[in-house]
């Protein structure tokens, strides 16, 4: 008897064991590896645990399942014996599977255009009460870009005074700027001021085509209304009006929040840092922050190093205060500070499982609501600290962050972290894994990198895409997706684009997987990048993947490819570029935001896993084909990383055939006769 009943509580333990994710299937990363086994052998469950036993929906997944009325949901999948040509799935109000589809990705694109463009807003209220100087712990940092931006907002650096022109005050110019910043979202007629930043030829495409946006809020709110029951119920013009909404936020509140953040801020330089759970230390307070905005960060950033919060750290028996972040947070004060990266999306559970996390301080996106119950487990105090966004658990602290208490506030946090330290338990486990990184570029160091003081244009990149050793430039972004293995999609696509001469920007979560991978170092082109790329970062002293920045950076991204078309051999157009777009564990809807502005800036993109299009085939048809005709870009989804890779390779490769470089050029030197025959 007892041993029947061994025998059946052994098949139990062991059909138990089975109902368990593998620790060693759930990422390529050995310190996320064995942070999953320790929260198993913990009893405490995660993201990867969650998609394992939580079966996606298999309608929702083709994008073809309606909501947006109380007679649904109407689910409408796409079957084996769905005639294709004589396709006649309604739902209750007879919308088609087409515009069921086309409208559930436009209202993608609005939440992902609205989280960055929420973002955006907020940085230029900060902006424009510093401006103002109504708020004393922030200030205009980097004046020279505060001047190079001023024009294009037709904000005057100069004035005239007796007949004389003058230098204007940087506050006065600073705060006309932010007027006109802060009125982008929501004027009431005329265009975004930044569309005319784009290349000649692409904002005259946007304008014939009737898709510049007319400001920022308005184009997601539209979005709103047309995919209303009974509107718009046309699929094309539905997604004409996502292009609206996702050029507002790719040139809009992204860039927007880009460019004010680098003036308040200070723009990024190259900056050596590491990456990933082994930057947390044991003996230090670790006070983690997390999502999105820099607004807080960048003072909590200033407090924990002040000597005041690092003489009571240590009073507590800390040796000092570990700053470390996640998410895009995690990008902000990377390149303006050169804090570590701790985690990418999908390790911030894992990041409190050390036990080492005396506080997480979040703001907004990307904050899984189970850092609370997986906090319960451990003393990390979880701090929620932006006016939108709270969470029911009760051990949740919330701390209402205002800019005009800013320092107080920050400190108040990084004082509860501080006195946290003490209530650890023996229960520290942080794995030793991290890797070295250079992050910090932008515009201006690319330039400064590969176009020299000589000629301060992209003119070196140009050349050396021309003559091959450069094949393209491909932008590789976004998240991690619990439903792939954790960064396995994001570093076989860019090894394998390096691999073939590809220089890749970086931004996002793709930065830190790549930055935890040890692919943002100069040293590792020689190891990982091909024989020209290789050749190019040795000389110029980068690594072979630039990291550009958060997410809201890919502006940087957009402006980048507007230097190379502006230096001129390449053609006149984003669209007529050696490059391509990829976000390969892509999971927010603002990827999707980002995937659409990137594609109607002239850039094939292509996605990982899956895109919720495949249950509409006019729809997938239309952004994966007729959109190249209309837009220069179009959408590709591959779920494989190396064929996604080589279907970015094949583009680049039609492009160089386009320009008449396949073969790439030598450089002609030219002799002191051939100069006088000039
Ligand atoms: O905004 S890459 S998981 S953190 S959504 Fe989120 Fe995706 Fe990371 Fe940055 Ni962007």
């Amino acid at each position: 008897m007892a041993e029947e009943k061994k025998k059946a509580s052994g098949a139990k333990a062991d059909k138990e064991k089975e109902k368990k994710v593998d620790p060693k299937t759930v990422s390529i990363d050995p310190a996320t590896q064995q942070m999953q086994q320790r929260a198993q052998d913990l009893g405490i469950e995660t993201a990867f645990d969650r998609a394992f036993s939580l079966k996606p929906c298999n309608i929702g997944i083709q994008g073809t399942c309606c909501k947006n009325c109380g007679m649904g949901p109407c689910r409408l999948p796409l079957t084996k014996s769905t005639d294709v040509e004589k396709d006649d799935r309604k739902g209750v109000c007879g919308a088609t599977a087409n515009t069921v589809c086309a409208r559930n990705f436009i209202r993608m694109i609005a939440g992902g255009a609205s989280a960055h463009s929420d973002h955006g807003r907020a940085v230029a209220e900060v902006f424009l009460a510093a401006a103002r100087k109504q708020v004393q712990d922030y200030e205009i940092k980097d004046v020279n870009k505060l001047l190079d931006l001023a024009p294009w907002y037709d904000v005057p650096i100069t004035v005239e005074e007796n007949g004389e022109v003058k230098d204007r005050d940087i506050y006065e110019i600073a705060e006309e700027l932010g007027e006109k910043a802060l009125n982008e979202w929501g004027k009431a007629e005329g265009e975004l001021y930044n569309l005319k930043r784009a290349p000649q030829a692409l904002y005259e495409r946007w304008k014939k085509l009737g898709v510049a946006p007319r400001n920022i809020d308005r184009e997601i709110v539209e979005i709103m209304h047309r995919t209303h029951i009974g509107v718009d119920q046309d699929y094309r013009h539905l997604l004409e009006q996502g292009t609206r909404a996702a050029i507002g936020d790719g040139w809009g509140g992204s860039m927007l929040a880009t460019d004010l953040q680098d003036i308040l801020f200070g723009m990024p330089t190259p900056v050596q840092s590491e990456a990933n759970l082994g930057v947390m230390k044991k003996d230090y307070v670790n006070l983690i922050v997390h999502g999105h905005e820099p607004v807080l960060s960048e003072v909590i950033v200033a407090v924990a190093q002040s000597e005041e919060m690092v003489e009571y750290a240590k009073s507590k028996g800390a040796k000092g205060i570990q700053i470390s972040g996640i998410c895009c947070t995690a990008n902000e004060i990377l390149q303006r500070h050169g804090i570590p990266s701790a985690a990418t999306f999908l390790q911030q559970e894992l990041a409190i499982i050390t036990g080492a996390c005396d506080a997480m301080v979040v703001d907004i996106q990307c904050i899984m609501q189970n850092v609370a119950d997986v906090a319960k487990c451990f003393h990390t105090k979880v701090i929620t600290t932006h006016p939108i966004a709270k969470m029911e658990q009760n051990n949740v602290i919330h701390i209402e962050f205002d800019d005009h208490h800013a320092w107080e506030d920050s400190k108040k946090i990084v004082k509860m972290a501080i006195d946290n330290f003490e209530n650890r338990g023996a229960e520290v486990m942080i794995p030793e894994q991290k890797a070295n990184q250079i992050a910090g570029f932008g515009v201006e160091s690319i330039q400064y990198h590969l176009g020299g003081t000589f000629r301060g244009d992209y003119y070196t990149l140009n050349d050396n895409i021309i003559n091959g050793r450069v094949r393209g430039v491909a932008g590789v972004v976004g998240c991690n997706n619990a439903r792939t293995v954790h960064n396995r999609d994001h570093i076989t696509v860019v090894k394998e684009l390096i691999k073939n001469d590809v220089l890749v920007l970086t931004t996002g979560c793709n930065a830190i997987a790549c930055a935890m991978e040890g692919l943002l170092t100069p040293e590792n082109a020689q190891v990982f990048a091909g024989p020209g790329l290789a050749e190019v970062c040795e000389t110029v002293g980068i690594p072979p993947v630039l990291h550009l920045g958060s997410c809201v950076d890919n502006s940087r991204i957009l402006l980048a490819a507007t230097e190379v078309v502006k230096a001129g051999g390449l053609g006149n157009d984003i669209c007529e570029l050696p490059v391509a777009g990829s976000a390969p564990e892509w999971m927010s809807e603002k990827a999707i935001s980002i995937g659409h502005y990137f594609i109607v800036s002239g850039v094939y993109t292509v996605f990982g896993c899956h895109l919720p299009v495949t249950g509409a085939p006019k729809v997938q048809k239309h952004l994966f084909e007729e959109f190249e005709k209309i837009h220069g870009g179009m959408w590709d989804c591959e779920p494989d990383p190396i064929k996604h890779a080589h279907k970015m390779i094949d583009h680049i490769d039609k492009k160089r055939r386009e320009l008449g470089i396949e073969k790439g050029r030598e450089r002609i030197l030219f002799d002191m006769a051939d100069r006088r025959a000039m």
